[in-house]
């Protein structure tokens, strides 16, 4: 078990924690917001973990100014929370709910009066419900809806946001919602998934010219779970075929239109059975491809991937559920593999060197961008002691070498610019309910008291230094 290596960071380096609004804020009803999603979906029986919904989550909504508190606290120079659009636009389209938006701005006040810079993400899964009766992300009118939705955004909050990211982990968005119905609106469609895919890209483009169009100035970010998926065999063409298929549906169908300004050939070969692409409409990939200030990355774990035989059962950790319908749209052949431990409390595997080895793909594909950490982060089965202390040195060492790759990539030329701690507080982890805590401060699900956990003291030590601890 480590606490840290003594590794200084760059002076300016950013540290932050992170939340989402329908992870966090509950008050599903009040203050005129609109249904979600992912309120259909929670409320959908089967769907989450003993039938968890975010109706109160860690009723943030209510208590914002106490956790203004804990955020001032632990020394942070950002924090990373994203703005409902429900509650600010409860249709997804046409008037907007004042009351929503006075919730964010006061919000933003408060973070600018305790010297926190705001960073915004304007969409972290919570689609309108009337938008996704229309065909959600796979219809191409919700990227335009979206672009409005930013716009109106930029407008009220103005330069009182630091950054503005668009979209978080349009990934999941995409293929957890559309094709393997793992996530809201929980449909099980592969051609609708790459549809998906395609209107989040696009979503993104017309949000940043969005954004810009309200404020010149404004960096302009977007956040990606980017996938660093290794061969079960580095010698056998056939998985490293594999590898190459999942990689172009996971990591290049967002960088190639959003930082390249166009989709790899190789992934519509791959995917021509499933849809003919032609919702890419001419122009697209150039909208989509809007210069970023600073790129978003997100990462947790590893993947191992295998071309399938099609005749062995597949293995455990594959995604492809019988019940539901794989992530993986169009690769039936490439069967996913369990990485070797230690797991989190999500069952991925602990592997900090796949951090340095994603920034450093990033840095030699993208020379020159930017980049922050935007969430990092681990679940764990913590529990209260006696003295009502959280002990939890398995987060502290997790956090501790993953911020150690980080510092690694920095050295070789990563320019990463900061790292934002997934998650400030214990929240509603999505198909997982409140089963799965990955806060450095723990929430009490009865009373609602925020405790911190042994992290959130060994963070605000490493904040404070700019430096891991030395053990
Ligand atoms: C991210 N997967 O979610 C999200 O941005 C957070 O809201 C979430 O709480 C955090 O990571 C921890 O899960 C993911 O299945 C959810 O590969 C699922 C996956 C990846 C990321």
């Amino acid at each position: 078990m480590s606490t840290g290596t003594g590794r200084r960071f760059p002076d300016g380096f950013l540290w932050g924690s992170a939340t989402a609004s329908y992870q966090i804020e509950g008050a599903a009803k009040e203050g005129g917001r609109g249904p979600s999603i992912w309120d259909t979906f929670s409320h959908t029986p089967g769907k989450t973990l003993n039938g968890d919904t975010g109706d109160v989550a860690d009723d943030h909504y209510h208590r914002w100014q106490e956790d203004l508190g804990h955020i001032a606290d632990l020394g942070l120079g950002a924090y990373r929370f994203s703005t409902a659009w429900p509650r600010v636009q409860p249709g997804g389209s046409g008037p907007v709910n004042r009351e929503g938006l006075d919730f964010y701005s006061r919000l933003v006040d408060g973070l600018l009066e305790r010297g926190v810079k705001p960073v915004l993400t304007l969409y972290h899964w919570d689609l309108p419900q009337d938008l996704e009766d229309a065909g959600g992300w796979a219809n191409r009118d919700t990227a335009y809806r979206f672009a409005e939705y930013a716009e109106f955004m930029a407008r009220e909050l103005g330069d009182r946001v630091d950054t503005w990211t668009t979209l978080n982990e349009p990934w999941c968005s995409a293929y957890l919602g559309y094709a393997s119905g793992a996530h809201a609106p929980g449909r099980a469609d592969g051609a609708a998934a790459l549809a998906a895919v395609h209107h989040l890209n696009l979503a993104h483009g017309l949000g940043v010219q969005a954004v810009r169009s309200v404020l010149p100035s404004a960096k302009a970010s977007i956040t990606l779970n980017l996938h660093v998926i290794r061969p079960v065999d580095p010698s056998s063409p056939d998985d490293l075929d594999a590898v190459r298929r999942v990689d172009a549906l996971a990591n290049r169908a967002f960088t190639g239109p959003l930082l390249s300004g166009a989709y790899p050939a190789d992934l519509f070969d791959d995917t021509a059975h499933v849809t003919d692409w032609s919702f890419v409409r001419s122009g697209d990939e150039q909208i989509a491809h809007q210069p970023i200030d600073v790129l978003g990355v997100n990462y947790y774990s590893t993947a191992l991937a295998r071309r399938w035989d099609g005749a062995s059962p597949r293995s455990e950790d594959d995604g492809h559920d019988d019940a539901l319908g794989s992530p993986w749209v169009g690769a039936d052949d490439v069967e996913f593999v369990r990485p070797e431990g230690p797991y989190t409390a999500m069952g991925w595997n602990i592997d900090p060197s796949g951090m340095t080895e994603l920034l450093l793909r990033l840095r030699d594909e993208y020379p020159g961008q930017p980049m922050m950490i935007t969430e990092n982060g681990a679940a764990f089965a913590d529990t209260v002691s006696p003295d009502g202390a959280v002990h939890d040195p398995l987060r502290i060492d997790y956090i501790a070498r993953h911020l150690e790759a980080v510092g690694v990539a920095i050295d070789q030329g990563a320019d990463v610019r900061g790292y934002f701690a997934w998650s400030l507080l214990d929240n509603f982890e999505w198909s997982y309910g409140y089963d799965r805590r990955f806060g450095l401060i723990r929430v009490d699900y009865d009373t609602l008291q925020r405790t911190w956990k042994d992290s959130a003291h060994w963070y605000q030590g490493v904040v404070a230094q700019n430096a891991l601890p030395e053990d």
